[in-house]
């Protein structure tokens, strides 16, 4: 029998299509068009097939990802098949034609009728993107690792969508803590549900190197082997890093690596002695202080070791940025600052990459290419502005709204609050398209969420930071500036704990949040 007309799910129970048709109303990030279909229902049965475009792995790769996320909750087989050219079968169909032109390479459009899913995108990531839009309309028990009693039901609409911004990022320092592995999948989960499309690593910081350069092997070796506080740290071998990259991708998210320099390079300086201008290395740190190290500008070894380690780096980046920092360089003279770059950057050019940086690098140069990460508290920069009139697009990152490692309020347990505090509510309430003077929409590439991990020890501290800010930022990013309002905003964010419960997400339970 066809999905969605075998009789015992013929006449969805009134209660059950109200609570159903909820969900369109929940969604986060609020899509751009949502046209319920009245007392339509479409049920998901032990029938339903998956049913997707021929001749594309990537689209293939979505439908696979659809069925692992729903076959453990409904307990359903759901086979994958290739889609008839036309019409549309019962059951669940991606297609890669025949989207509302307004979708562009991220977007989708998704019908739910009756008796068919119909989900149609430009681009795989389109499709994926409407894939989660679909989890997040069955009801929050989707999210449960082991069956479940159904109805599986899905709202009758149309829903025609795509993001304000082509980058909606996150940030996971593994310097100052390491994570690991687990850690960084379980976070690209959390990310991908909330349609978040870059993930960047802090890799490397005073405390910590936390990626093996086979030809600099002490960076890992001995700079990765501690952290703040003075715990074990750890580093990624270069096969667990391919394998968040490849876990990346799968979720349609890039990974963006970052090897912080000049400064914040003290686990890059104890490891090789000659890479400081004195010729001796310093202890390793544990402790959180900033600004003190340096790159040793004057010697011929920097760069080959700069070139060194992006190059590696490259070869493991399928992604087409290089974060390089660049962050308070505080004893690094100006003029050393430029010598620095005006060398380095070609360097990332050479190895067929764009450099991103945090803000204050770009000043050293004019190549558009260069993304500037804003992480300033102010809504007015000359350096960030001035960029913008050259025509570099700005990665909007402001402390003071965006940064997840601020406590929420002075009794928070966790946490840093150099840049203030951040109530949910102070993270929602800012335009990336207007944030800074000088720096219009059309010079905003998108929006980050950093994690610095000063503080942040286990998964639940992660945790706690990161939710729900992370998803405030996500929707920031995605979803119309004409669907902002903190009221309607806080009720759709309430209604995703349910889903967090299930997940075992160790949220911070805002009372700004009317939670569910
Ligand atoms: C500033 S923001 C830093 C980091 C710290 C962070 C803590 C930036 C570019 N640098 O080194 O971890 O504050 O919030």
């Amino acid at each position: 029998a066809a999905a969605g007309t075998s009789p015992t799910w013929a006449a969805p129970a009134p209660v059950a299509s109200t609570s159903t048709a909820q969900a369109l109303a929940d969604l986060v990030p609020a899509p751009v068009s949502v046209q319920p279909t009245a007392g339509v229902t479409h049920v998901l049965t032990a029938d339903t097939t998956i049913h997707v475009q021929p001749g594309s792995p990537a689209a293939r790769g979505v439908a696979d990802r659809l069925a692992e996320m729903l076959r453990p909750p409904t307990g359903f087989a759901l086979p994958i098949a290739d889609a008839p050219a036309t019409p549309p079968r019962a059951g669940i169909t991606l297609l890669l034609s025949g989207a509302d032109s307004r979708v562009g390479d991220q977007g989708y459009q998704l019908d739910v009728t009756a008796d068919t899913v119909v989900l149609r995108a430009r681009q795989p990531a389109g499709l994926f993107a409407g894939v989660q839009t679909l989890r997040q309309l069955l009801p929050p028990k989707v999210e449960s690792a082991t069956a479940q009693p159904g109805p599986w039901e899905l709202p009758g609409a149309r829903i025609v969508d795509h993001p304000r911004f082509a980058h909606r990022g996150a940030m996971l320092d593994v310097a100052r803590h390491f994570h690991p592995v687990a850690t960084v999948k379980r976070y690209v989960d959390q990310l991908a549900r909330y349609k978040v499309n870059y993930l960047h690593l802090h890799l490397t910081d005073d405390q910590g190197w936390r990626l093996m350069i086979d030809s600099w092997p002490r960076l890992a070796t001995y700079g990765g082997s501690t952290q703040v506080g003075g715990g074990p740290g750890g580093y990624y071998t270069k096969d667990q890093y391919r394998e968040i990259v490849a876990y990346a991708a799968a979720r349609h998210i890039t990974v963006i690596p970052e090897v912080d320099m000049p400064g914040h390079t003290n686990a890059a300086l104890a490891s090789y002695a000659e890479l400081n201008c004195s010729g001796e290395a310093p202890p390793l740190r544990t402790d959180i202080a900033v600004g003190y190290s340096s790159l040793c500008v004057g010697k011929e070894i920097t760069y080959r070791f700069v070139d060194d380690v992006l190059r590696e780096l490259a070869e493991l980046t399928p992604g087409p940025y290089l974060h390089i920092g660049g962050d308070e360089a505080q004893v690094t003279s100006p003029a050393d600052y430029q010598t620095f770059m005006d060398r380095v950057l070609p360097i990332v050019e050479k190895h067929g990459k764009r450099p991103m940086g945090w803000h204050e690098f770009v000043r050293t140069t004019t190549d558009t290419a260069a993304v500037p990460q804003y992480w300033g508290t102010t809504t007015s920069n000359s350096e960030v502005a001035d960029a913008a009139r050259r025509g570099h697009q700005v990665l909007m990152s402001p402390a003071n709204k965006a940064y997840l490692d601020m406590k929420y309020n002075p009794s928070t347990p966790i946490g840093l609050s150099w840049a203030g505090y951040i109530e949910v509510r102070d993270s929602y309430e800012w335009n990336p398209g207007s944030h800074v003077s000088g720096v219009p929409e059309s010079a905003v590439r998108g929006v980050e969420a950093p994690l610095w991990t000063e503080t942040v020890e286990t998964p639940a501290h992660l945790d706690y930071l990161a939710f729900p800010r992370l998803v405030v930022i996500a929707e920031l990013g995605w979803s119309p500036w004409s669907t902002h309002d903190w009221t309607s905003f806080r009720e759709r964010l309430g209604a995703q704990a349910p889903r967090w419960q299930r997940l075992g997400l160790e949220f911070y339970r805002s009372p700004q949040v009317p939670w569910r």
